[in-house]
């Protein structure tokens, strides 16, 4: 899920995550030190993101299922039955069967890099939809996808939900989006989840919730440093922080040096000041302009526009 999970790993003669490695020794060489919020998610990680889902200040998943709950007729009538479901990123793919109920869909399939955990939720799914075909593939999907060939005659409707187009950076979202509309090919839709701009009280709570299950899953990429690339990281001298950034409409996530560090990874040494931070995250909000300026740079045209009864979340619905 995610900027995230989304290259294959290529291991070097320790077993080491080459990209990983890389991405972190050049990240921490930079002036803003950042490490790509892509490899928050090794297992850990991942089920860390599940656990925020349920925090009470971490409102998006909330948000977005009552949208797929009360929005099941307008689904009906404006994507209609008889598409092939595409979900990038499906991971889990807890909020499809809501979709898949509302639009009689004539097959379902799911996009994902982590194979094993794809081909689970798949039988799950395929469990829960007797008679609906489910053809899971295991596909990076930030490059164009071949789609398999017993769904290349129907017309598809892709489904990206989560407001993961959030994570990436602009240029990044619509190479992404370009990317999906040469997956689907013509006459498809989208229906994409993207969060809103709010009161950053809000959203900084959203980040920094009181349980720490945010800062945990910030705080476990050090970890992850530590354990996979010979890290000696003090992680207890690390603060997660939630800033909102005002001028790019986003939360970032930031690790901070709570006194003057050294450390190393990989054989490489490494200095931190005091407030110092790595950036690890970005989560952009949108409101309707940027999110129809987004899609339109994309490929896609924006057609319907649903929010939550809070006004915290959208699902847009978009064509090719
Ligand atoms: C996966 N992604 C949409 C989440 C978000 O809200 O940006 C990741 C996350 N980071 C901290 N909390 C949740």
């Amino acid at each position: 899920m995610s900027e995230a999970g989304l290259a294959y790993v290529e291991l070097d003669e320790e077993g080491v995550n080459k990209a990983f490695r890389q991405d972190v020794l050049e990240g921490l060489a930079q002036r803003q030190k950042a490490v790509p919020a892509r490899w928050l998610y090794d297992d850990a990680g991942s089920q860390l993101f599940e656990d925020i889902t349920d925090v009470p200040e971490y409102y998006p998943t909330r948000a977005e299922r009552e949208i797929l709950e009360s929005r099941q007729q307008d689904f009906a009538r404006l994507i209609g039955p008889g598409r092939a479901v595409v979900e990038f990123g499906s991971g889990s793919s807890v909020k499809t069967p809501l979709l898949l109920g509302a639009i009689d869909p004539a097959a379902y399939v799911p996009l994902d890099i982590a194979g094993d955990f794809l081909r689970a939720a798949a039988e799950d799914l395929a469990a829960k939809f007797p008679g609906l075909p489910v053809y899971p593939v295991e596909a990076d999907f930030m490059k164009p996808v071949k789609l398999p060939k017993e769904v290349a005659e129907l017309p598809k409707l892709g489904f990206f939900p989560g407001s993961t187009i959030g994570n990436m950076v602009a240029r990044t979202a619509v190479d992404l989006l370009r990317s999906m509309r040469e997956t689907l090919g013509d006459g498809s839709k989208l229906l994409i989840g993207m969060d809103l701009i709010k009161d950053p009280d809000v959203l900084i709570a959203a980040y920094d919730d009181s349980r720490g299950i945010t800062a945990e899953f910030n705080l476990n990429l050090a970890r992850r440093i530590n354990r996979e690339l010979g890290g000696t990281i003090p992680v207890d001298r690390l603060r997660h922080v939630a800033r909102w950034n005002d001028t790019f409409a986003r939360i970032e996530m930031h690790l901070e040096a709570q006194e003057d560090l050294e450390f190393e990874v990989s054989g490489r040494r490494f200095a931190m000041q005091r407030g110092e931070t790595i950036h690890t995250e970005n989560s952009h909000k949108f409101d309707r302009r940027s999110q129809y300026t987004l899609l339109l740079a994309g490929g896609w045209t924006p057609e319907e526009r649903w929010l939550d009864s809070g006004d915290r979340f959208s699902l847009i619905l978009a064509s090719a």
